[in-house]
Protein backbone atom coordinates (compact mmCIF):
# COMPACT_ATOMS: atom_id res chain seq x y z
CA UNK A 1 0.00 0.00 0.00
CA UNK A 2 1.42 3.37 -1.08
CA UNK A 3 -0.33 6.02 1.55
CA UNK A 4 -2.99 5.73 4.24
CA UNK A 5 -3.87 9.50 4.04
CA UNK A 6 -5.34 10.90 6.22
CA UNK A 7 -5.76 8.47 9.19
CA UNK A 8 -7.62 9.13 12.13
CA UNK A 9 -7.86 7.76 15.79
CA UNK A 10 -10.13 8.77 18.69
CA UNK A 11 -9.25 7.30 21.79
CA UNK A 12 -11.80 6.21 24.34
CA UNK A 13 -11.52 8.56 27.35
CA UNK A 14 -8.49 10.76 26.15
CA UNK A 15 -10.18 14.36 26.41
CA UNK A 16 -10.97 13.69 30.14
CA UNK A 17 -7.48 11.85 31.05
CA UNK A 18 -5.30 14.81 29.96
CA UNK A 19 -4.46 17.89 33.05
CA UNK A 20 -6.02 21.29 31.71
CA UNK A 21 -3.02 23.58 31.55
CA UNK A 22 -0.28 21.22 30.76
CA UNK A 23 1.55 20.34 28.01
CA UNK A 24 1.50 17.49 25.53
CA UNK A 25 3.19 15.82 22.45
CA UNK A 26 1.19 13.51 20.62
CA UNK A 27 3.41 10.27 18.64
CA UNK A 28 3.26 8.95 15.96
CA UNK A 29 5.39 6.14 13.75
CA UNK A 30 4.63 3.82 10.86
CA UNK A 31 5.51 0.97 9.17
CA UNK A 32 5.70 -0.56 6.06
CA UNK A 33 5.12 -3.71 4.28
CA UNK A 34 8.82 -4.75 4.41
CA UNK A 35 8.98 -3.87 8.31
CA UNK A 36 10.65 -0.81 7.50
CA UNK A 37 9.37 2.15 10.47
CA UNK A 38 9.44 5.53 10.91
CA UNK A 39 9.46 7.59 14.06
CA UNK A 40 10.20 4.27 16.30
CA UNK A 41 11.62 5.49 19.19
CA UNK A 42 12.49 3.92 21.97
CA UNK A 43 12.33 7.28 24.25
CA UNK A 44 10.05 10.18 23.51
CA UNK A 45 13.05 12.38 22.73
CA UNK A 46 15.11 10.03 20.71
CA UNK A 47 15.96 11.86 17.20
CA UNK A 48 13.89 9.39 15.40
CA UNK A 49 10.32 10.47 17.38
CA UNK A 50 7.91 12.28 15.12
CA UNK A 51 6.30 14.20 17.23
CA UNK A 52 3.46 17.16 17.45
CA UNK A 53 2.96 19.32 20.66
CA UNK A 54 0.06 20.66 21.64
CA UNK A 55 -0.83 22.93 25.15
CA UNK A 56 -4.35 21.79 26.65
CA UNK A 57 -6.20 24.92 28.09
CA UNK A 58 -10.40 24.59 28.57
CA UNK A 59 -10.26 27.52 31.02
CA UNK A 60 -11.90 30.92 30.49
CA UNK A 61 -10.22 33.88 29.66
CA UNK A 62 -11.30 36.85 31.75
CA UNK A 63 -11.44 40.96 31.03
CA UNK A 64 -12.84 44.03 32.24
CA UNK A 65 -13.67 47.70 31.58
CA UNK A 66 -11.02 49.75 32.93
CA UNK A 67 -11.85 53.17 30.75
CA UNK A 68 -14.22 55.00 31.40
CA UNK A 69 -14.64 54.26 35.08
CA UNK A 70 -17.14 56.82 36.32
CA UNK A 71 -21.02 56.51 36.40
CA UNK A 72 -21.74 59.79 34.45
CA UNK A 73 -19.52 61.45 31.96
CA UNK A 74 -19.55 64.00 29.45
CA UNK A 75 -16.52 63.02 27.23
CA UNK A 76 -16.26 59.40 25.80
CA UNK A 77 -13.20 59.07 23.24
CA UNK A 78 -12.34 55.24 23.85
CA UNK A 79 -12.90 52.56 25.99
CA UNK A 80 -10.05 49.81 26.88
CA UNK A 81 -9.33 47.90 30.18
CA UNK A 82 -7.48 44.47 31.20
CA UNK A 83 -7.62 40.87 30.28
CA UNK A 84 -5.98 37.89 31.98
CA UNK A 85 -5.93 34.44 30.84
CA UNK A 86 -6.33 32.93 34.64
CA UNK A 87 -4.59 29.30 35.93
CA UNK A 88 -1.12 28.25 36.11
CA UNK A 89 0.74 31.29 34.13
CA UNK A 90 3.61 28.13 32.82
CA UNK A 91 0.88 26.75 30.87
CA UNK A 92 -2.24 29.10 30.08
CA UNK A 93 -2.66 29.68 26.42
CA UNK A 94 -2.40 33.14 26.69
CA UNK A 95 -4.88 36.34 25.68
CA UNK A 96 -5.57 35.73 22.04
CA UNK A 97 -7.96 39.08 21.70
CA UNK A 98 -10.72 41.01 23.23
CA UNK A 99 -13.61 42.38 22.04
CA UNK A 100 -16.17 45.12 22.55
CA UNK A 101 -19.82 45.72 22.16
CA UNK A 102 -22.41 48.79 22.97
CA UNK A 103 -25.37 48.86 24.04
CA UNK A 104 -28.16 51.82 24.54
CA UNK A 105 -30.21 50.68 27.74
CA UNK A 106 -32.57 53.94 27.23
CA UNK A 107 -33.98 53.16 23.98
CA UNK A 108 -35.60 49.40 23.47
CA UNK A 109 -35.58 46.90 20.96
CA UNK A 110 -32.05 46.26 19.07
CA UNK A 111 -30.10 48.53 21.03
CA UNK A 112 -26.57 47.40 20.39
CA UNK A 113 -24.07 49.11 18.07
CA UNK A 114 -23.49 48.07 14.52
CA UNK A 115 -20.03 48.52 13.76
CA UNK A 116 -20.61 48.83 10.77
CA UNK A 117 -23.87 50.56 10.05
CA UNK A 118 -22.88 53.02 12.46
CA UNK A 119 -26.23 52.58 14.26
CA UNK A 120 -27.86 50.83 17.59
CA UNK A 121 -29.66 48.45 15.15
CA UNK A 122 -28.54 44.87 16.53
CA UNK A 123 -30.43 42.64 18.87
CA UNK A 124 -27.64 41.38 21.60
CA UNK A 125 -27.65 37.83 19.92
CA UNK A 126 -25.99 38.98 17.26
CA UNK A 127 -22.13 38.45 16.79
CA UNK A 128 -21.51 41.25 14.61
CA UNK A 129 -22.20 43.51 18.32
CA UNK A 130 -18.26 42.61 19.14
CA UNK A 131 -15.28 43.98 17.50
CA UNK A 132 -12.04 43.47 17.79
CA UNK A 133 -9.97 45.82 20.25
CA UNK A 134 -5.67 46.68 19.34
CA UNK A 135 -3.38 44.34 20.78
CA UNK A 136 -3.57 47.18 24.08
CA UNK A 137 -7.28 46.16 24.66
CA UNK A 138 -8.68 49.71 23.74
CA UNK A 139 -10.69 51.01 20.69
CA UNK A 140 -11.90 54.43 19.89
CA UNK A 141 -15.77 55.56 19.88
CA UNK A 142 -17.45 56.51 16.64
CA UNK A 143 -18.45 59.28 15.70
CA UNK A 144 -22.50 59.35 16.60
CA UNK A 145 -21.85 56.71 18.94
CA UNK A 146 -21.97 58.95 21.95
CA UNK A 147 -25.37 61.33 22.50
CA UNK A 148 -26.32 63.50 25.63
CA UNK A 149 -28.51 61.92 27.94
CA UNK A 150 -28.49 58.29 26.82
CA UNK A 151 -27.24 55.63 28.91
CA UNK A 152 -24.75 52.81 27.65
CA UNK A 153 -23.75 49.52 28.69
CA UNK A 154 -20.31 48.33 27.33
CA UNK A 155 -19.45 44.51 27.32
CA UNK A 156 -15.87 42.59 26.51
CA UNK A 157 -14.99 39.80 25.87
CA UNK A 158 -11.81 38.08 25.84
CA UNK A 159 -10.45 35.09 24.00
CA UNK A 160 -7.27 33.00 24.94
CA UNK A 161 -5.06 31.11 22.06
CA UNK A 162 -6.87 27.85 22.92
CA UNK A 163 -10.01 29.41 21.79
CA UNK A 164 -11.65 29.44 24.88
CA UNK A 165 -14.25 32.92 24.84
CA UNK A 166 -15.14 35.00 28.21
CA UNK A 167 -18.98 33.99 29.11
CA UNK A 168 -20.51 37.02 28.67
CA UNK A 169 -24.00 37.85 30.28
CA UNK A 170 -26.08 40.01 27.96
CA UNK A 171 -28.33 42.55 29.65
CA UNK A 172 -26.06 41.71 33.07
CA UNK A 173 -22.37 41.73 33.33
CA UNK A 174 -21.49 45.09 32.04
CA UNK A 175 -20.02 48.67 32.80
CA UNK A 176 -23.40 51.03 33.01
CA UNK A 177 -22.58 55.27 32.20
CA UNK A 178 -24.92 58.21 31.30
CA UNK A 179 -23.16 60.41 28.91
CA UNK A 180 -24.07 64.19 29.16
CA UNK A 181 -22.12 66.76 27.18
CA UNK A 182 -24.76 69.73 28.05
CA UNK A 183 -23.86 72.09 30.52
CA UNK A 184 -26.61 72.73 32.83
CA UNK A 185 -29.29 75.16 32.45
CA UNK A 186 -29.11 77.77 35.09
CA UNK A 187 -30.72 81.63 34.97
CA UNK A 188 -29.81 84.33 36.87
CA UNK A 189 -32.69 85.48 39.60
CA UNK A 190 -34.57 88.69 38.17
CA UNK A 191 -34.45 91.49 40.90
CA UNK A 192 -38.48 91.19 42.63
CA UNK A 193 -41.13 94.01 41.77
CA UNK A 194 -41.67 95.71 44.84
CA UNK A 195 -45.45 95.43 45.82
CA UNK A 196 -44.77 98.49 48.38
CA UNK A 197 -45.73 101.81 46.65
CA UNK A 198 -43.92 104.69 48.82
CA UNK A 199 -46.73 107.35 49.51
CA UNK A 200 -45.43 110.40 51.61
CA UNK A 201 -45.90 110.21 54.98
CA UNK A 202 -48.18 113.32 56.42
CA UNK A 203 -47.22 115.57 58.99
CA1 LIG B 1 -7.31 29.74 29.12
Amino acid sequence: MGTLSPWTTAPTGFQTAIVNERDYRVYVKAKDGAGNWAGDAVYPYDVVSVYQPFRWDVTRPTSVLTTPSLRYLNSVTSLAGTAADPGDPSYAAGIEKVQVAVQRTDQGGNNCWSWTAKTFSLSQANEAIWTDTDAGWSTSTAVGMMISSATYRIYSRAWDRAGNKQSVNLGVDNHVFTFDNIPPWWRPPRPRTSLITASPISP
